[in-house]
């Protein structure tokens, strides 16, 4: 084809500048990656051989999260030809960011924030101009009908949950640095007494009364829902939190087989989620601010948008 051919071309003119820019001992402030050619000094993170490195793969995470689902969306609208988001799961893709990390090789994830990888790793977002990740997203709590008559305690301390991203990335960071989930919430609320004497204000204690929570295995909402159930359980509830992949996270409230969740990321990145079950749950509002998601490449990486990838 082509286009692959071009793609080729493009590489070989990169490897033997490499060589060229070897000798000069510098790869720095090389800008030959505005145009998609390919000509970049270190033949491997510019915009048309990246793609050939990276098999023209983003490194996705669980097919069902919003993230990946605005991540194929922009394959289209950028007319990223050839380029493939490989889901996994959260955790395969840090271990793959880690990974490319250590050996400095390029690779593109679907990523967001709050995170802990800001903080392990010096990374960056790709510059999104078609706003298709969005913009500022805010992590709302979402109540099932009925809560607030049948669990008033409950759906207060929900809907009096607010946190900061700070917060919360200080309970993922924990845990990925190997304090136990529960541990590094009841950690977190030892620390933070008045934050979460705010969500208990003008609650009273219960024996024993059981809450369903449902939330998803990414390390942001593993981090809310432990620290949710913690402070739950400190008031007397009987907590589970339950597991569940994205879409069965917002059916499971809207049918009333869970409580509630703290994990709706609005109003972008769940959406249609919220579309379709929006009348059937009750929206508490936001209980973080300043949440975001995006590709997101280690900062060695000379891409700095997703029109970078396009090649030719
Ligand atoms: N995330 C984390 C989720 C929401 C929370 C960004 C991976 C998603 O993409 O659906």
């Amino acid at each position: 084809m082509f286009k692959l051919d071009l793609k080729r071309l493009g590489i070989v003119a990169g490897l033997s500048l490499s060589l060229v820019a070897a000798g000069c001992g510098s790869d720095e402030g090389s800008e030959g990656n505005n145009n998609g050619d390919g000509n970049s000094s270190d033949g491997g993170n510019s915009s048309a051989a990246v793609g050939e490195e990276l098999d023209y793969t983003i490194t996705g995470i669980d097919a069902g999260s919003g993230v990946v689902g605005a991540a194929k969306k922009s394959i289209d609208e950028y007319g990223l030809e050839g380029w493939e988001v490989q889901t996994s799961s959260g955790a395969a893709m840090t271990q793959a960011l880690g990974d490319a990390i250590e050996d400095e090789e390029p690779i593109i994830v679907t990523g967001w924030t709050p995170h802990w990888k800001f903080a392990k790793y010096d990374l960056k977002y790709l510059e999104d101009p078609n706003k298709v990740f969005g913009g500022e997203e805010k992590i709302k709590s979402m109540a099932r009908s009925g809560l607030k008559d049948e669990k008033p305690n409950l759906y207060k301390i929900l809907d009096q949950f607010n946190w900061e991203a700070s917060d919360m990335e200080s309970v993922m960071l924990a845990i990925e640095n190997g304090t136990p989930e529960e541990e590094a919430a009841k950690n977190w609320i030892k620390d933070n007494q008045d934050k979460v004497d705010e969500w208990t204000k003008g609650t009273d204690k219960v024996d024993g009364v059981e809450a369903k929570i449902a939330y998803v295995a990414w390390a942001s909402e593993i981090a809310s829902a432990n620290v949710i159930k913690a402070v739950l359980n400190e008031q007397g509830f009987n907590t589970e939190i339950k597991q569940l992949d994205n879409g069965v996270m917002w059916q499971a409230v809207a049918e009333g087989e869970a409580d509630g969740m703290v994990a709706a990321w609005l109003p972008g990145t769940h959406g249609d989620l919220y579309d379709s079950y929006k009348d059937q749950l009750e929206d508490l509002g936001a209980n973080l601010e300043g949440a975001k998601i995006g590709l997101v490449v280690p900062s060695y990486m000379e891409v700095s948008s997703i029109e970078d990838l396009k090649g030719e």
